[in-house]
């Protein structure tokens, strides 16, 4: 199948659809959590990455077409060890994709998923992905056979196997660190709640209403999932939810009045870098 690529000098080229799975796989990868490199490196090291953190794979026509969303506040170190091993990471699979950091401003208790409904907003404004990740700042990915697409009919968990949990599942229906859906499947579920102020709890609101809409969870092999967690302490102005209990326990009744559908929030920046979109955001405060 042939397809039309405007390519960057001009003139339209034409580009064959990419092999699956990717030739440029590698595996396995060892991931260096000790001090990741600079901005200014990285951006050196991917110089096919456009203002945003946008990338095409330059020499196929790619099928996928993924945004990876971030929730996020100061957390510096962790961003550029993500962005050091994501985007050569994503590059080898020939995925079309973007990432997008959603920066809660201000010092209110942070909000992670609801910072993942502004990030599926934003990105869908922008662009007509075919998958979004949601995905943990501090989660490095360590087998690129792991691909970061979609599954057409269900939503995926890719963090199966993270090293804290010693590469296996903490309990069966965990949804944290690494997750996708299609636009299609988000839309089902009616997004994320965006009534879990401070940590816990909110992945496993995620996870039933994938249920709740009548789907299930995908998930890669625990041989393929393996992630590494940079090691760091509990936040501030991120302590644990002492309501979060409460609010699982009314999910099946909230899901569809709390959501996509009741989210607001106002957009104060959105900033082009070099290799990502910086969404900054005033999602308000726990009332
Ligand atoms: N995040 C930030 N900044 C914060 C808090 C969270 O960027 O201040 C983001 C970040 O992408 C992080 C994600 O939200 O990866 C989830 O944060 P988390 O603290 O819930 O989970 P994490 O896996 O740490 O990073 C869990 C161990 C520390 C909390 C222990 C509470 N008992
Ligand atoms: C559960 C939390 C989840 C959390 C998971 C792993 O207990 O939000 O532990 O936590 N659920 C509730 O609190 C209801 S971790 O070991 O990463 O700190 O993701």
């Amino acid at each position: 199948l042939l397809l039309h690529h405007p390519g960057p000098s001009g003139p339209e080229q034409q580009l064959k659809e990419c092999i699956l799975p990717s030739p440029l796989l590698v595996g396995p990868v060892s991931v260096h959590l000790s001090s990741p490199p600079s901005l200014e490196k990285i951006k050196e090291k991917n110089p096919l990455v456009t203002l945003g953190g946008h990338y095409r794979p330059p020499d196929c026509e790619p099928r996928h077409h993924t945004a990876i969303v971030v929730p996020y506040r100061n957390r510096q170190t962790h961003l550029r060890a993500l962005l050091y091993h994501l985007h050569p990471f994503l590059q080898r699979q020939q995925v079309h994709y973007g990432i997008y950091i959603v920066h809660q401003s201000g010092n209110s208790t942070f909000n992670r998923a609801k910072l993942l409904n502004v990030g599926v907003r934003e990105a869908l404004k922008e662009e007509d992905w075919s998958c979004i990740f949601l995905h943990d700042v501090d989660l490095l990915p360590e087998n690129d056979h792991n691909t970061y697409t979609c599954h057409p009919q269900y939503p995926t968990h890719l963090s199966v196997a993270m090293d804290k949990f010693r590469y296996r599942l903490p309990y069966s229906q965990y949804f944290g660190g690494v997750s996708a859906v299609t636009p299609e499947q988000y839309l089902k579920m009616n997004g994320f709640p965006n009534q879990y102020w401070g940590w816990g709890g909110e992945d496993d609101d995620i996870a039933a209403r994938v249920r709740l809409s009548g789907m299930k969870i995908m998930r890669p092999p625990l041989a393929i999932g393996h992630y590494k967690m940079i090691k760091h302490k509990g936040d501030q102005g991120n302590e644990q939810n002492p309501r979060r209990f409460d609010l699982l326990k009314r999910t099946r009744l909230n899901w569809r009045s709390d959501g996509l559908n009741s989210l607001t929030y106002e957009l104060l920046s959105k900033e082009l870098e070099p290799l990502y979109t910086n969404l900054s955001v005033n999602i308000g405060d726990d009332p």
